[in-house]
């Protein structure tokens, strides 16, 4: 029962702005759930799976044009231009939100409104925030409860809250492309999404509340609010486990990194990875001094392409029960679903993420590049004994990964904390599917943050700076890793997923000083005979290949960096440029 009087007259507001028909609080129970996906199954907005093969599974199909995140249309309503920064789209806040109401004037008629009060990171840690998300759709409510924490002990927190929650505001209105805005108002702490039912545009606990809004609090508040995945890593070498945290722009392989299985010899040696997190991380400074790392989400938003039993079959077991697909294909025969590269048994009768009758042989694809699991943490086998952990886990090491097929080495370690910020500063990767546009396209992506950094940039790489400061000594190291250089023919070198438990060694034998490096223009880079290459088939000369770093590429990467860096519309730190001049 909500007494909080903020929230009552917000509820209030909200009712008289979008009319709903009538109003549904999601407590996040299994009856309430129960109840909801039997609406959504009559309705048509889910599709009951196969129970003894998938319990509690089922399948959604979003609209043909709502099917990932729309950068162009993503907005930082911040009063003064210069505080969003020329990464980011401005929209003058009263400008924006009269645009909004507008459009979404009256658009709950004959629906729905649910109320979706939940908290990103545990109640019970110092490092949690709470928000309250209302939408019309049925879908998006039910994906807040697997990815958010929801539950009557957050409403009951939330009635001391006072105004000190986040205003979540989702209407799908029509799922129309061309009224479609996701916008973020940091100083009143609102976020506003209209058009579209997406996950990254629409569950906005997760991208729009945890890393933009974030990004802006953890500035204000002296923390930071990161794209990355966190897990531990253990290795025969030392009786600790590390914990890593991995920034790679969406699409690039968080979730396969977060739940590495390493290859079988590895595994036999006794290497192992436990994940706390594939895809968020909020980072703070505690008073051991150190960083440490929560996830602030419960789920995993997880892409299906690509995702097999031996490419990730951690993610795959993730997915077996209480999960929801969406846009993937339907198989008519057993009422299991499929995507491309999950197996070599495509249905003989499927249908296809757009609802039609499918088989391999028409020649099209089956499911959408984009589609998407949501399934509860809990269900990941390689979950960490410390995921739930209040504290976090203290951090020893940061990836910051690209996808870059013929610059960067597999991996390289920075010489110190600035020079990592500067590396993060510079990162450039090929755009995926995970947003609308082009894919494979080169661009700057600084932390894998481009589309989610919440303020000015720049401001946020001095951010970086000034954490380093404060952590001295006990900063994590800070390491570039790559795993997609190409060979001529365009094919990828290195094997990549379990297999990067090999990168990973050397990485954790650097933490323990017992292995040393190469210096070279990108960082320190491993001596060739320091990567383990026992029964991987990969020559020497190719790992020489993929450990290098052509001059040239490079100096012409300083002077689109020199570009790059004179867009910013604020100064730049200072340690920054000075480590670019030095080239
Ligand atoms: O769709 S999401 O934004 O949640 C996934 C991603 O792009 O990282
Ligand atoms: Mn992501």
């Amino acid at each position: 029962m909500i007494r909080n009087e903020f929230i009552k007259s917000w509820i209030q507001e909200m009712k008289e702005w979008l009319e709903p028909e009538d109003i549904i609080w999601v407590d996040g129970s299994k009856d309430q759930m129960d109840l909801l996906k039997n609406i959504s199954c009559e309705t048509g907005e889910l599709i009951k799976l196969n129970q003894d093969l998938m319990p509690g599974c089922y399948l959604h199909r979003s609209d043909e044009s709502d099917v990932a995140r729309v950068e162009d249309r993503t907005f930082i309503c911040c009063k003064e231009k210069i505080d969003a920064g020329f990464t980011n789209n401005w929209w003058n806040p009263e400008d924006a939100m009269k645009k909004l109401q507008e459009i979404a004037r009256g658009s709950y008629k004959g629906r729905i409104m649910y109320v979706v009060p939940f908290s990103m990171g545990r109640i019970d840690s110092d490092f949690h925030k709470l928000g309250i998300q209302i939408t019309d759709s049925i879908y998006v409510a039910m994906s807040m409860t697997i990815m958010t924490r929801v539950g009557k002990d957050i409403s009951k927190l939330l009635n001391k809250s006072e105004n000190n929650w986040t205003k979540c505001i989702h209407c799908s209105c029509s799922c129309n492309p061309e009224d479609r805005y996701i916008c973020h108002f940091p100083e009143s702490n609102t976020v506003v999404s209209v058009n579209s039912a997406y996950g990254g545009n629409a569950i906005l606990g997760k991208k729009c509340l945890a890393l933009r809004l974030g990004s802006y609090m953890g500035k204000k508040e002296g923390w930071l609010a990161e794209h990355m995945a966190i897990f531990g890593l253990k290795t025969p070498h030392s009786d600790e486990i590390k914990y890593i945290c991995a920034a790679l722009p969406s699409g690039c392989g968080k979730t396969d990194l977060a739940m590495l299985e390493p290859s079988k010899e590895f595994k036999d040696k006794g290497y192992e990875i436990f994940c706390v997190g594939d895809d968020i991380s909020w980072l703070k400074i505690r008073e051991d001094g150190r960083l440490w790392a929560v996830n602030p989400e419960n789920g995993v938003f997880g892409a299906c392409a690509g995702i097999s039993r031996k490419t990730n079959p951690n993610a795959l077991k993730t997915s077996e029960k209480n999960t929801i697909f969406t846009n993937v294909v339907l198989n008519k025969d057993n009422n299991t679903v499929w995507w491309e590269n999950l197996d070599d048994n495509p249905p003989e009768n499927g249908i296809d993420w757009l609802g039609e009758d499918w088989n391999v042989n028409l020649g099209t694809r089956g499911a959408q590049p984009n589609s998407r699991f949501a399934a509860p943490l809990e269900n990941c086998p390689c979950l960490s004994s410390e995921s739930q952990n209040p504290m976090g886990v203290p951090i020893s090491a940061i990836l910051l990964g690209v996808k870059r097929p013929k610059l960067m080495p597999l991996v390289c370690e920075a010489k110190d904390w600035n020079h990592g910020v500067f590396m993060g500063s510079i990162m450039s990767s090929e755009t995926t599917v995970a947003s609308v546009g082009k894919t494979g396209v080169l661009r700057h992506d600084p932390f894998g943050m481009l589309p989610f950094c919440g303020y000015n940039m720049s401001d946020y790489f001095q951010h970086w700076i000034d954490i380093g400061e404060k952590l001295g000594d006990k900063a994590p190291r800070i390491f570039g890793i790559n795993w997609f250089r190409t060979n001529e023919n365009g094919s990828y070198i290195w094997p990549g997923f379990g297999e990067n438990i090999r990168v990973l060694d050397w990485i954790s034998k650097r933490l323990e000083n017992k292995v040393d490096a190469i210096e070279t223009n990108v960082g320190l880079v491993p001596k060739e005979e320091d990567i383990n290459l026992e029964n991987l088939d990969i020559s020497r000369e190719d790992l020489k290949e993929i450990l290098s770093l052509d001059d040239n590429l490079w100096n012409q990467e300083v002077t689109e960096v020199k570009s790059f860096y004179s867009k910013f519309d604020k100064k730049l730190p200072n340690e920054l440029i000075e480590i670019l001049e030095n080239f």
